[in-house]
């Protein structure tokens, strides 16, 4: 049997088996609901001295700035309520957020119209690349509370991005700093196979047709 045949064949259809069918139409193909948080990434979860924590903003800027805590704190903050969809096929509904909106921060970075692309830089060694136009909608937040509550360390604190429409893996955690870029360049998980769009509609998930994801491959991983 043709190689590419055996391996959708293996593809089982779960596609909202579990919801309501009122609630289908928000379950992208090949997603399961959960009401489990996982906890996905890699290295150590890193601890911060919250004085010396700082914000860098680099790349195609006029100047190069960095934000602390407090100041991110101050300006306006703004909630979001939204599905996530990781690529190891789970899927969490209705989930909150809080935090700093980027389409407010962005006036206020001085970037230059020739920046077309952003890398995100988080802890630890982590990045992942987004075409900028996808960061400017009212949903994207750099966040620091899910649910009401500051996010644990596990879930990212003290700040991450939160981008809902593309899968989770562009959501980094910890987040350090943000580069502006004229062309486009791949982040971690993006030079390790998967996909550089990542739209979880278009079950994006992987650059080459060969790579596949196990159904139960999120069943192995902490959660909370
Ligand atoms: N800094 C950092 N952020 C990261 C990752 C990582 O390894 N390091 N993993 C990503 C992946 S693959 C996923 S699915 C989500 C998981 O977020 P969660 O642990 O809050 O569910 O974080 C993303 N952000
Ligand atoms: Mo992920």
């Amino acid at each position: 049997m043709h190689k590419k045949a055996e391996r959708l064949k293996k593809v089982k259809p779960l596609q909202a088996a579990n919801v309501a069918p009122e609630l289908a139409h928000r379950i992208p193909p090949g997603q399961t609901v959960t009401d489990r948080f996982p906890i996905l990434h890699e290295g150590e979860i890193p601890r911060y001295d919250m004085a010396s924590w700082s914000l860098r903003i680099f790349g195609e800027v006029e100047e190069e700035l960095t934000f602390s805590y407090e100041q991110l704190m101050a300006m306006p903050q703004s909630k979001v309520h939204c599905d996530i969809h990781c690529v190891t096929r789970w899927s969490k509904l209705d989930t909150d957020w809080e935090g700093v909106r980027f389409n407010e921060l962005m006036p206020l970075l001085g970037v230059k119209p020739e920046a077309r692309y952003v890398m995100i830089h988080a802890d630890e060694e982590y990045d992942t690349n987004l075409p900028l136009a996808d960061l400017l909608g009212d949903d994207i937040l750099l966040a620091h509370s899910f649910d009401g509550e500051p996010l644990t360390d596990k879930h990212g604190w003290p700040l991450r991005l939160l981008v809902p429409h593309l899968y989770f893996w562009k959501s980094a955690k910890w987040i350090t700093g943000i580069e502006f870029m004229k062309e486009d360049r791949e982040g971690f998980w993006e030079r390790n196979g998967f996909h550089n769009t990542a739209d979880p509609f278009k079950e994006q998930r992987f650059s080459s047709a060969d790579n596949e994801m196990p159904d139960d491959e999120w069943h192995k991983k902490e959660y909370d």
